[in-house]
């Protein structure tokens, strides 16, 4: 999985973010509920390590609601508060509100137990690209204050927004500039985190079949019609193409993504299986789980 995911824009962010962080009290993390490690912010334990942090599951609508459940114990377990949310509907924002508040209240208790009146909390929402930052923020606000879209890379530059007596900065999306290994790129991808000119849509399609035919066979049966005798274990794109090129075939001729002269069109067919997946049409899917 190849080249430049760290463009300048997600430097400058990073840059810009540092030169804030001062003035935060607490920084509130978006990750995807469905790969809540690999879509952890690369860039807080660099910026960040020492503030207090709440993680927020966006994307909880998609994901596999006890896998999420799992994660959020262990994220407990481990000392982090995480809530799960829908951003696009609010579903989950009263328990991150809960959380906030509960935070907020305590650092003022502690301030007034020495003499000073804080007013306003600052916090700044940081996550990988596309995770649901501006969509999270308008939920909060109660109105469109931030754009949002269905592509990495919508914010480019830094937005405060005020809810009650928080102020909180939505900040653009920002990647690592390199990825622990393949499998983290390719399920980043898989999530929409990743444009989609700089991957090769048939490798995360195979991917995801992979991964399909191993935990969610129904899915593919639901969905595609596909029997699924013996699931495919992932190891990389050559090795698993053969088992996988017949699943491209049928969901193919069964979609008419054909060329001419008859032949499936593989980049077709990749990107309908990954967009069925970024829309939940083959049903709620974790693509991590806790015990791995
Ligand atoms: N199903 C679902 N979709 C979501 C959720 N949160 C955000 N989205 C969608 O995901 C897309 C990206 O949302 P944004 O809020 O623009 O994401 P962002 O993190 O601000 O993205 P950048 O600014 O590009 O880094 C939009 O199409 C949202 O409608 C969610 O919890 N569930
Ligand atoms: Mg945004």
């Amino acid at each position: 999985m190849p080249i430049q995911w760290f463009p300048g824009h997600m430097a400058k962010a990073k840059r810009l973010m540092a030169e804030q962080l001062r003035g935060i009290d607490v920084v509130v993390e978006l990750a995807d509920a469905r790969l809540p490690v690999s879509s952890r912010s690369p860039v807080l334990d660099e910026l960040a390590r020492n503030k207090p942090r709440l993680l927020v599951l966006t994307r909880a609508d998609l994901a596999d609601p006890h896998c999420t459940e799992r994660w959020i114990e262990r994220f407990q377990r481990e000392g982090v508060t995480a809530v799960a949310v829908d951003a696009r509907t609010g579903q989950g924002l009263r328990a991150f509100k809960r959380a906030l508040d509960a935070w907020v209240q305590a650092k003022r208790d502690r301030l007034r137990a020495r003499g000073i009146e804080k007013v306003v909390t600052r916090g700044m929402i940081c996550g990988i690209p596309n995770v649901g930052k501006s969509t999270f923020v308008n939920q909060l606000a109660g109105r469109a204050v931030a754009r949002t879209g269905n592509l990495p890379g919508v914010t480019r530059s830094l937005q405060w927004i005020r809810v009650g007596h928080t102020e909180l900065l939505d900040t653009p999306g920002v990647l690592a500039p390199k990825l622990a290994d393949d499998e983290q790129g390719l399920k980043l991808a898989a999530s929409g985190a990743i444009k989609e000119e700089i991957f090769e849509a048939s490798e995360v399609c195979a991917y995801v079949l992979a991964y399909l035919s191993e935990r969610y066979p129904d899915a593919l049966t639901r969905r595609y019609g596909l029997r699924v005798d013996k699931p495919i274990a992932w190891t990389t794109i050559q090795e698993v193409w053969p088992a996988v090129e017949p699943w491209f075939e049928q969901i193919g001729r069964a979609r008419g993504a054909l060329v001419a002269g008859g032949a499936i069109d593989e980049e077709r067919v990749a990107k309908t299986v990954i967009h069925d997946l970024q829309e939940g049409r083959l049903g709620p899917v974790s693509l991590e789980w806790p015990e791995d």
